[in-house]
Protein backbone atom coordinates (compact mmCIF):
# COMPACT_ATOMS: atom_id res chain seq x y z
CA UNK A 1 0.00 0.00 0.00
CA UNK A 2 1.57 3.31 -0.86
CA UNK A 3 1.63 6.39 1.62
CA UNK A 4 -0.59 9.73 1.10
CA UNK A 5 1.70 11.81 -0.71
CA UNK A 6 2.13 15.37 -0.89
CA UNK A 7 3.49 17.71 -3.55
CA UNK A 8 4.83 21.45 -2.48
CA UNK A 9 5.27 24.78 -4.76
CA UNK A 10 8.76 24.90 -5.67
CA UNK A 11 10.80 28.07 -5.66
CA UNK A 12 12.70 27.67 -8.89
CA UNK A 13 10.33 28.92 -10.97
CA UNK A 14 11.44 31.56 -13.74
CA UNK A 15 9.46 34.42 -11.86
CA UNK A 16 9.99 34.12 -8.38
CA UNK A 17 7.18 36.21 -6.53
CA UNK A 18 7.39 37.34 -2.87
CA UNK A 19 3.77 36.74 -1.92
CA UNK A 20 3.35 33.31 -2.46
CA UNK A 21 5.06 29.69 -3.94
CA UNK A 22 5.54 29.29 -7.06
CA UNK A 23 4.32 26.66 -8.75
CA UNK A 24 5.77 25.05 -12.18
CA UNK A 25 3.34 23.27 -14.48
CA UNK A 26 5.07 20.48 -13.99
CA UNK A 27 4.24 20.56 -10.34
CA UNK A 28 0.77 21.32 -10.76
CA UNK A 29 0.82 18.27 -13.24
CA UNK A 30 2.17 16.24 -10.43
CA UNK A 31 -0.75 17.71 -8.13
CA UNK A 32 -3.30 16.76 -10.26
CA UNK A 33 -2.19 13.34 -10.46
CA UNK A 34 -2.24 13.13 -6.44
CA UNK A 35 -4.42 9.91 -4.95
CA UNK A 36 -8.12 11.32 -4.83
CA UNK A 37 -8.13 11.94 -0.93
CA UNK A 38 -4.75 12.86 -0.53
CA UNK A 39 -5.47 16.00 -2.79
CA UNK A 40 -8.73 16.35 -0.98
CA UNK A 41 -6.60 16.78 2.47
CA UNK A 42 -3.93 19.00 1.01
CA UNK A 43 -6.68 21.36 -0.34
CA UNK A 44 -8.89 21.38 2.84
CA UNK A 45 -5.84 21.94 4.25
CA UNK A 46 -4.66 24.67 2.96
CA UNK A 47 -7.87 25.80 2.45
CA UNK A 48 -8.54 26.64 6.49
CA UNK A 49 -4.95 27.82 6.53
CA UNK A 50 -6.27 30.98 4.70
CA UNK A 51 -10.06 31.21 5.33
CA UNK A 52 -13.08 30.10 7.25
CA UNK A 53 -13.69 26.49 5.99
CA UNK A 54 -17.84 27.19 6.12
CA UNK A 55 -18.24 30.53 4.81
CA UNK A 56 -19.15 31.13 1.16
CA UNK A 57 -19.32 33.92 -0.81
CA UNK A 58 -22.52 34.54 -3.06
CA UNK A 59 -22.21 36.80 -6.29
CA UNK A 60 -25.40 36.75 -8.41
CA UNK A 61 -25.31 37.07 -12.11
CA UNK A 62 -27.27 39.57 -15.12
CA UNK A 63 -26.82 39.88 -18.45
CA UNK A 64 -27.34 42.96 -19.67
CA UNK A 65 -26.80 42.82 -22.96
CA UNK A 66 -27.10 39.21 -24.20
CA UNK A 67 -26.15 37.32 -27.62
CA UNK A 68 -25.02 38.93 -30.86
CA UNK A 69 -21.34 38.40 -30.17
CA UNK A 70 -18.78 38.36 -32.65
CA UNK A 71 -15.77 36.30 -30.92
CA UNK A 72 -16.34 32.85 -31.79
CA UNK A 73 -15.99 30.82 -28.25
CA UNK A 74 -16.92 27.50 -28.87
CA UNK A 75 -18.73 26.94 -25.81
CA UNK A 76 -20.41 30.34 -25.96
CA UNK A 77 -24.80 29.99 -26.52
CA UNK A 78 -24.15 33.92 -27.24
CA UNK A 79 -21.82 33.72 -29.76
CA UNK A 80 -22.96 35.10 -33.15
CA UNK A 81 -20.94 32.58 -34.88
CA UNK A 82 -23.55 29.40 -33.30
CA UNK A 83 -27.07 29.05 -34.13
CA UNK A 84 -28.22 28.13 -30.77
CA UNK A 85 -31.86 30.08 -30.76
CA UNK A 86 -30.74 31.99 -28.00
CA UNK A 87 -32.89 35.60 -28.31
CA UNK A 88 -30.78 38.91 -28.62
CA UNK A 89 -31.43 41.67 -25.64
CA UNK A 90 -30.09 44.72 -26.37
CA UNK A 91 -28.48 46.71 -23.29
CA UNK A 92 -30.71 47.01 -20.18
CA UNK A 93 -31.53 50.20 -18.53
CA UNK A 94 -30.26 50.76 -15.73
CA UNK A 95 -33.65 51.33 -13.79
CA UNK A 96 -34.05 46.99 -14.98
CA UNK A 97 -30.71 46.21 -13.77
CA UNK A 98 -30.90 48.06 -10.38
CA UNK A 99 -34.60 45.99 -10.11
CA UNK A 100 -32.40 43.32 -10.62
CA UNK A 101 -29.62 43.93 -7.77
CA UNK A 102 -32.36 44.72 -5.75
CA UNK A 103 -33.71 41.13 -5.48
CA UNK A 104 -29.80 39.92 -5.16
CA UNK A 105 -29.25 41.63 -2.44
CA UNK A 106 -32.73 40.90 -0.65
CA UNK A 107 -31.83 36.98 -1.66
CA UNK A 108 -28.72 37.27 0.33
CA UNK A 109 -25.82 37.73 -2.46
CA UNK A 110 -23.02 40.11 -1.50
CA UNK A 111 -21.82 41.06 -4.99
CA UNK A 112 -23.46 41.57 -8.33
CA UNK A 113 -21.76 40.80 -11.52
CA UNK A 114 -23.15 42.62 -14.79
CA UNK A 115 -21.95 40.34 -18.17
CA UNK A 116 -22.27 41.94 -21.41
CA UNK A 117 -22.08 40.18 -25.04
CA UNK A 118 -19.42 42.06 -26.33
CA UNK A 119 -15.84 41.62 -28.20
CA UNK A 120 -15.30 45.09 -26.22
CA UNK A 121 -17.58 48.02 -25.24
CA UNK A 122 -17.48 51.02 -27.14
CA UNK A 123 -17.36 53.90 -25.34
CA UNK A 124 -20.75 54.99 -25.85
CA UNK A 125 -21.68 51.79 -24.16
CA UNK A 126 -20.66 52.48 -20.60
CA UNK A 127 -22.33 55.75 -20.34
CA UNK A 128 -25.36 53.46 -19.20
CA UNK A 129 -22.82 50.76 -17.24
CA UNK A 130 -21.08 53.32 -15.32
CA UNK A 131 -24.73 54.25 -13.73
CA UNK A 132 -25.64 51.12 -13.29
CA UNK A 133 -22.10 50.23 -10.76
CA UNK A 134 -23.35 53.11 -9.00
CA UNK A 135 -26.74 52.65 -8.10
CA UNK A 136 -25.98 48.87 -7.52
CA UNK A 137 -22.78 50.19 -5.25
CA UNK A 138 -25.26 52.72 -3.44
CA UNK A 139 -27.48 49.27 -2.92
CA UNK A 140 -24.82 48.26 -0.33
CA UNK A 141 -23.65 45.25 -3.06
CA UNK A 142 -19.74 44.82 -4.04
CA UNK A 143 -19.91 45.38 -7.95
CA UNK A 144 -18.57 42.95 -10.87
CA UNK A 145 -18.52 43.60 -14.45
CA UNK A 146 -17.36 41.12 -17.09
CA UNK A 147 -17.91 43.32 -20.95
CA UNK A 148 -14.64 41.62 -22.66
CA UNK A 149 -12.02 43.21 -23.66
CA UNK A 150 -11.08 47.02 -22.20
CA UNK A 151 -8.89 49.61 -23.08
CA UNK A 152 -6.86 51.27 -20.29
CA UNK A 153 -8.62 54.36 -20.32
CA UNK A 154 -12.18 52.46 -20.33
CA UNK A 155 -10.57 50.44 -17.67
CA UNK A 156 -10.20 53.39 -15.51
CA UNK A 157 -12.93 54.88 -16.10
CA UNK A 158 -14.70 51.57 -14.38
CA UNK A 159 -12.54 51.97 -11.69
CA UNK A 160 -13.88 55.39 -10.81
CA UNK A 161 -17.64 54.54 -11.34
CA UNK A 162 -16.94 52.12 -8.18
CA UNK A 163 -16.37 48.77 -10.23
CA UNK A 164 -14.58 46.44 -7.20
CA UNK A 165 -14.23 43.40 -9.69
CA UNK A 166 -13.69 43.20 -13.28
CA UNK A 167 -14.08 38.91 -14.72
CA UNK A 168 -12.22 38.24 -17.59
CA UNK A 169 -10.92 34.81 -17.96
CA UNK A 170 -8.11 32.77 -19.28
CA UNK A 171 -10.56 30.15 -19.87
CA UNK A 172 -8.01 26.93 -21.05
CA UNK A 173 -4.48 26.17 -21.39
CA UNK A 174 -2.47 28.78 -23.82
CA UNK A 175 -1.78 25.82 -26.21
CA UNK A 176 -5.67 24.51 -26.18
CA UNK A 177 -7.17 28.06 -26.05
CA UNK A 178 -6.64 28.04 -30.13
CA UNK A 179 -8.75 25.24 -30.43
CA UNK A 180 -11.83 27.10 -28.79
CA UNK A 181 -11.66 30.60 -29.52
CA UNK A 182 -9.85 31.95 -33.09
CA UNK A 183 -11.13 35.46 -33.24
CA UNK A 184 -9.13 36.91 -30.29
CA UNK A 185 -5.86 35.66 -28.50
CA UNK A 186 -4.64 34.96 -25.21
CA UNK A 187 -2.12 37.73 -25.06
CA UNK A 188 -5.17 40.07 -25.59
CA UNK A 189 -6.72 38.44 -22.44
CA UNK A 190 -3.67 38.80 -20.72
CA UNK A 191 -3.63 42.70 -21.41
CA UNK A 192 -7.10 43.03 -20.59
CA UNK A 193 -6.30 41.64 -17.38
CA UNK A 194 -3.20 44.08 -17.47
CA UNK A 195 -5.14 47.14 -18.09
CA UNK A 196 -7.33 46.15 -14.92
CA UNK A 197 -4.81 45.52 -12.64
CA UNK A 198 -3.17 48.53 -13.68
CA UNK A 199 -6.61 50.75 -12.95
CA UNK A 200 -7.05 49.15 -9.53
CA UNK A 201 -9.49 47.11 -9.37
CA UNK A 202 -9.42 43.76 -8.31
CA UNK A 203 -9.55 40.65 -10.89
CA UNK A 204 -11.61 38.24 -11.15
CA UNK A 205 -10.12 35.29 -13.72
CA UNK A 206 -10.72 31.38 -13.83
CA UNK A 207 -11.28 29.47 -16.94
CA UNK A 208 -13.70 26.68 -18.53
CA UNK A 209 -13.24 22.86 -17.70
CA UNK A 210 -14.65 19.95 -19.76
CA UNK A 211 -14.12 21.28 -23.54
CA UNK A 212 -12.57 18.05 -24.02
CA UNK A 213 -8.78 19.25 -22.91
CA UNK A 214 -6.54 16.85 -21.38
CA UNK A 215 -5.67 16.87 -17.58
CA UNK A 216 -2.25 18.22 -17.96
CA UNK A 217 -3.63 21.12 -19.72
CA UNK A 218 -6.11 21.65 -16.75
CA UNK A 219 -3.19 21.97 -15.21
CA UNK A 220 -1.58 24.10 -17.98
CA UNK A 221 -4.94 26.50 -17.05
CA UNK A 222 -4.06 26.69 -13.06
CA UNK A 223 -0.70 27.45 -13.60
CA UNK A 224 -1.73 30.56 -16.23
CA UNK A 225 -3.33 31.63 -13.51
CA UNK A 226 -0.63 31.71 -10.46
CA UNK A 227 1.70 33.53 -13.14
CA UNK A 228 -0.90 36.92 -12.83
CA UNK A 229 0.56 38.59 -10.60
CA UNK A 230 -0.67 39.87 -7.88
CA UNK A 231 -3.22 36.36 -7.75
CA UNK A 232 -6.89 36.91 -8.54
CA UNK A 233 -8.77 37.75 -6.11
CA UNK A 234 -11.25 35.93 -7.71
CA UNK A 235 -11.12 32.39 -9.85
CA UNK A 236 -14.45 31.34 -11.09
CA UNK A 237 -14.18 27.27 -12.33
CA UNK A 238 -16.63 26.35 -14.53
CA UNK A 239 -17.99 23.71 -15.77
CA UNK A 240 -18.94 23.48 -19.38
CA UNK A 241 -22.86 24.31 -19.74
CA UNK A 242 -22.97 22.02 -22.99
CA UNK A 243 -25.72 24.77 -25.11
CA UNK A 244 -26.87 22.82 -28.74
CA UNK A 245 -26.17 24.64 -31.49
CA UNK A 246 -22.37 25.38 -29.97
CA UNK A 247 -19.28 24.06 -31.35
CA UNK A 248 -18.60 21.83 -27.97
CA UNK A 249 -21.81 20.67 -27.60
CA UNK A 250 -22.01 16.13 -27.45
CA UNK A 251 -18.48 16.73 -26.06
CA UNK A 252 -17.76 13.88 -23.55
CA UNK A 253 -19.01 14.55 -20.36
CA UNK A 254 -15.87 15.51 -17.88
CA UNK A 255 -15.83 12.89 -14.83
CA UNK A 256 -17.15 14.76 -11.97
CA UNK A 257 -14.42 14.11 -9.88
CA UNK A 258 -11.94 15.55 -12.33
CA UNK A 259 -14.11 19.15 -11.75
CA UNK A 260 -13.52 18.45 -7.76
CA UNK A 261 -10.23 17.80 -8.76
CA UNK A 262 -9.80 21.03 -10.73
CA UNK A 263 -11.09 23.19 -7.28
CA UNK A 264 -8.79 21.44 -5.57
CA UNK A 265 -5.36 22.36 -7.78
CA UNK A 266 -7.17 25.91 -7.78
CA UNK A 267 -7.41 26.00 -4.06
CA UNK A 268 -3.99 24.80 -3.36
CA UNK A 269 -1.91 26.61 -6.19
CA UNK A 270 -4.13 30.24 -5.28
CA UNK A 271 -4.57 29.61 -1.17
CA UNK A 272 -5.38 33.71 -1.06
CA UNK A 273 -7.93 33.39 -4.14
CA UNK A 274 -11.76 32.72 -3.74
CA UNK A 275 -12.05 30.18 -6.00
CA UNK A 276 -15.51 30.12 -7.22
CA UNK A 277 -17.76 27.05 -8.11
CA UNK A 278 -19.62 28.37 -11.16
CA UNK A 279 -21.21 27.43 -14.25
CA UNK A 280 -22.17 23.46 -14.00
CA UNK A 281 -23.42 23.48 -10.77
CA UNK A 282 -26.78 22.48 -12.55
CA UNK A 283 -25.44 19.17 -13.37
CA UNK A 284 -23.85 18.59 -9.50
CA UNK A 285 -25.33 17.07 -7.41
CA UNK A 286 -25.28 17.96 -4.00
CA UNK A 287 -23.19 16.09 -2.94
CA UNK A 288 -20.73 16.24 -5.53
CA UNK A 289 -20.57 19.78 -4.49
CA UNK A 290 -20.06 18.88 -1.04
CA UNK A 291 -16.75 17.53 -2.32
CA UNK A 292 -16.75 20.43 -4.16
CA UNK A 293 -16.32 22.58 -1.06
CA UNK A 294 -14.34 20.01 0.82
CA UNK A 295 -11.34 20.69 -1.82
CA UNK A 296 -11.68 24.40 -1.12
CA UNK A 297 -14.48 26.12 -3.36
CA UNK A 298 -15.49 29.23 -1.45
CA UNK A 299 -17.97 31.12 -3.56
CA UNK A 300 -20.61 30.34 -5.87
CA UNK A 301 -22.96 31.93 -8.47
CA UNK A 302 -26.64 32.61 -6.79
CA UNK A 303 -29.71 33.11 -8.23
CA UNK A 304 -31.68 31.34 -10.99
CA UNK A 305 -30.09 32.22 -14.20
CA UNK A 306 -26.28 32.13 -14.63
CA UNK A 307 -25.92 34.58 -18.02
CA UNK A 308 -28.64 32.48 -20.55
CA UNK A 309 -28.60 29.03 -18.71
CA UNK A 310 -30.03 27.90 -15.78
CA UNK A 311 -28.42 27.83 -12.50
CA UNK A 312 -29.85 25.53 -9.04
CA UNK A 313 -32.64 28.09 -7.34
CA UNK A 314 -32.26 29.49 -4.55
CA UNK A 315 -34.49 27.01 -2.43
CA UNK A 316 -32.41 24.17 -3.22
CA UNK A 317 -29.33 26.20 -2.55
CA UNK A 318 -30.00 27.70 1.34
CA UNK A 319 -30.98 23.89 1.57
CA UNK A 320 -28.01 22.50 0.61
CA UNK A 321 -26.21 25.60 2.89
CA UNK A 322 -28.26 24.07 5.64
CA UNK A 323 -27.37 20.37 4.76
CA UNK A 324 -23.63 21.23 4.89
CA UNK A 325 -23.78 24.02 7.94
CA UNK A 326 -22.24 26.14 5.42
CA UNK A 327 -23.36 29.99 6.06
CA UNK A 328 -23.12 33.04 2.90
CA UNK A 329 -20.30 35.61 2.81
N1 LIG B 1 -18.03 38.56 -23.22
C1 LIG B 1 -17.27 38.64 -22.05
C2 LIG B 1 -16.03 37.76 -22.10
O1 LIG B 1 -16.02 36.76 -22.79
O2 LIG B 1 -15.09 38.09 -21.40
C3 LIG B 1 -18.02 38.34 -20.78
C4 LIG B 1 -19.06 37.28 -20.72
S1 LIG B 1 -18.52 35.62 -20.94
C5 LIG B 1 -20.06 34.81 -21.12
C6 LIG B 1 -17.85 35.16 -19.38
C7 LIG B 1 -17.36 33.75 -19.21
O3 LIG B 1 -18.44 32.85 -19.12
C8 LIG B 1 -16.49 33.14 -20.27
O4 LIG B 1 -15.18 33.60 -20.22
C9 LIG B 1 -16.57 31.67 -19.93
O5 LIG B 1 -15.58 31.33 -18.99
C10 LIG B 1 -17.94 31.54 -19.27
N2 LIG B 1 -18.86 30.74 -20.11
C11 LIG B 1 -19.48 31.16 -21.23
N3 LIG B 1 -20.24 30.16 -21.74
C12 LIG B 1 -20.08 29.10 -20.92
C13 LIG B 1 -20.59 27.77 -20.93
N4 LIG B 1 -21.40 27.34 -21.89
N5 LIG B 1 -20.24 26.94 -19.94
C14 LIG B 1 -19.40 27.36 -18.97
N6 LIG B 1 -18.88 28.60 -18.90
C15 LIG B 1 -19.22 29.46 -19.88
C1 LIG C 1 -17.69 33.18 -15.20
O1 LIG C 1 -16.54 32.72 -15.10
N1 LIG C 1 -18.79 32.45 -15.36
C2 LIG C 1 -19.95 33.27 -15.48
C3 LIG C 1 -19.39 34.69 -15.24
N2 LIG C 1 -17.98 34.47 -15.16
C4 LIG C 1 -19.74 35.78 -16.12
C5 LIG C 1 -20.73 33.06 -16.73
C6 LIG C 1 -21.16 31.63 -16.96
C7 LIG C 1 -21.95 31.59 -18.21
C8 LIG C 1 -22.54 30.24 -18.47
C9 LIG C 1 -23.31 30.21 -19.72
C10 LIG C 1 -24.46 31.15 -19.78
O2 LIG C 1 -25.30 31.18 -18.83
O3 LIG C 1 -24.61 31.86 -20.78
FE1 LIG D 1 -18.74 36.75 -26.60
FE2 LIG D 1 -17.91 36.42 -24.08
FE3 LIG D 1 -19.49 34.59 -25.27
FE4 LIG D 1 -16.96 34.82 -26.08
S1 LIG D 1 -17.67 34.20 -24.01
S2 LIG D 1 -18.76 34.67 -27.42
S3 LIG D 1 -16.66 37.01 -25.83
S4 LIG D 1 -20.03 36.66 -24.78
Amino acid sequence: MTQPTSVSASATHSKPSPFSPVWSREKLEALFDLPFLDLLWQAQTVHRQHFDGRGVQLSTLLSVKTGGCPEDCGYCPQSAHHSTGLARQSLLSPAEVLEAARRAKDAGASRFCMGGAWRSPRDSDLDAIVTMISGVRDLGLETCATLGMLTPAQAERLQAAGLDYYNHNLDSDREFYGSIIHTRDFQERLDTLDAVRQAGMKVCCGGIVGMGETRAQRAGLIHELTLLEPAPESVPINLLVQVEGTPLYGRDDLDPLEFVRTIACARIALPQSRVRLSAGRESLSDEMQALCFLAGANSIFYGERLLTTDNPDMARDRRLFERLGLYAE
